[in-house]
């Protein structure tokens, strides 16, 4: 399986995030990718490539034009307030909550990241856009191969994506890349395409971006809303709008949830899938299911990411799988690889 890869991912490396009414050291590390890239090269599972790269008009397939001249200016703007401010990272803490507008930008700069995101446990830094736009390109590259014929192909790319919405930022993502990789196999004219999302936190932002459309199926499992992150959405009543209703599933389970339950969850939503008649499938490849994960819940085991990617194999659809969260510096190279090895090489 190839993977796609860029070093530009270390250009975001945030220096702290806002929780529980403290600055904390950013979970979201480079050493993360690391991790997953120097366990590939120890089993050899394939090239690592560097992406192509793609024009505008791939990531206006999914986000809005706004919203992106915001992450390509948001530094300069920043840096233009004040120039010290180029020794800290950007972290909003105001937002617009019912009643207010958002049909109009304000030119106050702390107001217009608020705008554009919905948490202070996201800085967005010096490096962020170039680090965002190169992991966009790996999503993209990832879904070319499989488009080109490749059986699955891997985007090893960092900041994660599956909380940043048409225009919005959060949750330590910025572009979409599943959401992203999915319109791109679906504007190459494969007709129907479902993404699984894996990781411990619910992705509202893919959910929200194909809500109502019938021809992308998302299917999450993921630590219920009532007490996990991200908390408004990911409850099991929501299946989709208008004519995409009944092309969402989400599978919420609570905290302390094994491998044996994990895996009925998965079973299920590979059924909504194979009911659905995906012609392709993208994986939000979040590892934060591990036991060890430092900010989750669930008590997945090292061993359980090799029967996860047997399973995922069994699907038997063309699969662009998308790095996402996994917390546990250590392990997360070790486990990712696993679920890469059981699909190839059970
Ligand atoms: C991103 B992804 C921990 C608070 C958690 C945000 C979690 C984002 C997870 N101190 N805040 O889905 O792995
Ligand atoms: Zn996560």
């Amino acid at each position: 399986m190839k993977t796609f890869y860029n070093h530009l991912h270390a250009q975001h490396q945030g220096k702290v995030e806002m929780f529980r009414g403290a600055l904390v050291p950013c979970f979201e590390v480079p050493a993360r990718a690391d991790h997953v890239l120097a366990e590939l090269q120890r089993r050899q599972l394939g090239a690592v490539l560097e992406p192509q790269a793609f024009d505008e008009a791939a990531l206006t397939a999914i986000h809005s034009p706004r919203y992106l001249n915001f992450l390509a200016t948001a530094w300069d703007q920043w840096v233009a307030l004040d120039a010290a401010n180029a020794d800290k990272d950007i972290l909003p803490s105001v937002w617009p909550t019912r009643t207010f507008r958002t049909d109009i930008e304000p030119d106050n700069f702390a107001a217009k990241v608020g705008l554009y995101s919905y948490d202070a446990g996201t800085p967005f830094t010096s490096g962020t856009w170039v680090a965002a736009r190169a992991g966009a390109h790996c999503a993209l590259s990832a879904a070319q191969a499989v488009l080109a014929g490749d059986r699955a192909a891997f985007a090893l790319s960092r900041p994660p994506g599956h909380h940043a919405g048409a225009d919005f930022f959060g949750g330590y993502c910025f572009l979409n890349n599943a959401a992203l990789a999915a319109q791109h196999l679906r504007n190459a004219g494969m007709h129907k395409v479902a993404v699984l999302d894996v990781d411990y936190h619910h992705g509202n932002g893919t959910q929200a971006i194909f809500y109502d459309r019938p021809d992308v199926y998302f299917a999450s499992i993921h630590g219920d809303p009532r007490t996990e992150y991200p908390f408004y959405l990911g409850h099991a009543d929501e299946t989709g709008s208008g004519a995409g209703w009944g092309a969402n599933l989400n599978l919420p389970l609570p905290r302390g949830t094994d491998y044996a339950s994990w895996a009925q969850a998965l079973e299920t939503a590979l059924a909504g899938i194979a009911k659905f008649g995906a012609d392709a499938l993208v994986v939000s490849l979040g590892m934060d299911t591990f036991e060890g994960d430092p900010i989750s819940g669930f008590k997945l085991k090292t061993d359980d990411y090799l029967r996860i990617g047997e399973r995922l194999a069994k699907a038997g659809l063309p699969t662009v799988f998308i790095f996402e969260g996994g917390y546990a510096v250590e392990e997360v190279g070790v486990n990712a690889v696993n679920v890469l090895q059981g699909f190839t090489n059970p």
